[in-house]
């Protein structure tokens, strides 16, 4: 047991040192190690199925650009986007452009939203020609809040370029799906 507590010791502290060499180096030549951090939001429709609340276009009422955690305005005539009748629908964003030269290699959707009971929301993210796959947003009912879906890859800046985001109720005609705010935090390095 001395012996495994003494190996992961050292582990450690050759950890540090590897890092410590590392930022060093970094700064020696100008280059930069650590990632860069950015936010995409909505600037255009490329399809919409929800309804445009007390806005210009369902893209426009949903890139306020307020970054979580703060919590977006949404008094009652605040600009958003929401389903209620329909069972099922979908928007489908275009998004602003990646910083040049970026090389992206996580993408986290949030989503600052409201259920109704028995409705669900989920986002989906376009890139590189294919659909990552669906997440369903865990909203508590009746309780807005930010929620986030991670997509990781290694993506280039053209392709990040051509990205588009989907927003979708999944569940529950009647019961209404609100979403007040929407964007992209990437983290990439250039
Ligand atoms: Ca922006
Ligand atoms: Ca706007
Ligand atoms: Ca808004």
């Amino acid at each position: 047991m001395k012996k495994l507590l003494l190996l992961l010791c050292c582990a450690g502290a050759g950890y540090a040192a590897a890092l410590g060499v590392g930022m060093i180096g970094a700064k020696g030549n100008g280059t930069s190690v650590s990632p860069s951090h950015a936010y995409l939001d909505p600037n255009g429709d490329s399809s919409t199925a929800w309804d445009v609340e007390n806005g210009p276009a369902n893209y426009d009422d949903i890139n306020d650009e307020t970054r979580p955690p703060t919590a977006p305005d949404t008094t009652q005539y605040a600009n958003r986007v929401e389903l209620y009748t329909a069972a099922t629908g979908d928007d489908v964003y275009e998004m602003e452009a990646a910083p040049s030269g970026a090389t992206t290699t996580s993408i986290v959707v949030y989503a600052y939203g409201y259920v109704w009971p028995g409705a669900a929301i989920s986002v989906d993210l376009y890139i590189a020609g294919s659909w990552e796959g669906a997440v369903v947003l865990g909203y508590t009912d009746y309780v807005a809040a930010w929620k986030s879906a991670t997509f990781s890859g290694s993506w280039s800046e053209a392709q990040v370029n051509a990205m588009q985001v989907k927003l979708s109720k999944t569940a529950g005609a009647s019961t209404y799906t609100k979403v007040y705010e929407l964007t992209a935090h990437i983290t990439y390095t250039d």
